[in-house]
């Protein structure tokens, strides 16, 4: 939706701006009070291009004050990339994951467990065998504050394993990416309690 918002504006503001043949015609505003339905097919194409490349946005927070911004983009079918900036972290590793839903009614409890379409194990990101929302580990540094690029192919922003509504989670403790041998290695990777969690939502391309 929002991406849509924005190219109608962006094309509103072109229209606006373009050249008109006679200057005493009234603005162009008052003639398309219903714009959105009264586009042309030319001033339509911009959605195709949307619908190529797409970038999503989660913002993360919890009850701590660990909390953080997760950028999503993706061209076509390509990989999606990710990029996190999290803080208020204790300094080391962290488990990061997508989780199946995007639902924060009861905290980050009720985003469920990791997003896993394929009914596997949980892994490390780079494993055959992984959840699909197994991002494995972020670092914070001294000051608390992980930041992080992930490419990753299992994530996609659209499809029918979309990550769109979805939600992230940061950990209190290092996943051990289903190698920890603890009881919850194969489920959660072991990585304890949620500090905080963010919804991904589509955003403007620009
Ligand atoms: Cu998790
Ligand atoms: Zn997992």
């Amino acid at each position: 939706m929002a991406a849509h918002t924005i190219l109608y504006s962006t094309t509103f503001q072109s229209l606006l701006h373009s050249p008109r043949s006679n200057p005493n015609q009234p603005p162009l505003f008052t003639s398309f009070p219903c714009l959105p339905l009264t586009l042309s097919a030319a001033a339509r194409k911009p959605l195709t291009v949307v619908a190529a490349a797409k970038k999503a946005v989660a913002v993360l927070k919890g009850t701590s004050n660990v909390e953080g911004v997760v950028t999503l983009t993706q061209d076509d079918d390509g990989p999606t990339t990710v990029k996190v900036c999290i803080t208020g972290l204790t300094p080391g590793p962290h488990g990061f994951h997508l989780h199946e839903y995007g639902d924060t009614t009861n905290g980050c409890i009720s985003t469920g467990a990791h997003f896993n379409p394929n009914k596997m194990t949980h892994g490390a990101p780079e494993d055959e065998i992984r959840h699909a929302g197994d991002l494995g580990n972020i670092v914070a540094n001294a000051e608390g504050l992980a930041e992080a690029t992930i490419v990753d192919k299992q994530i996609p922003l659209s499809g029918p394993n979309s990550v769109v509504g979805r939600a992230f989670v940061v950990h209190e403790l290092e996943d051990d990416l289903g190698k920890g041998g603890h009881e919850l290695s194969l489920t959660t990777g072991n990585a304890g309690g949620r500090l905080a969690c963010g919804v991904v939502g589509l955003t403007p391309l620009a």
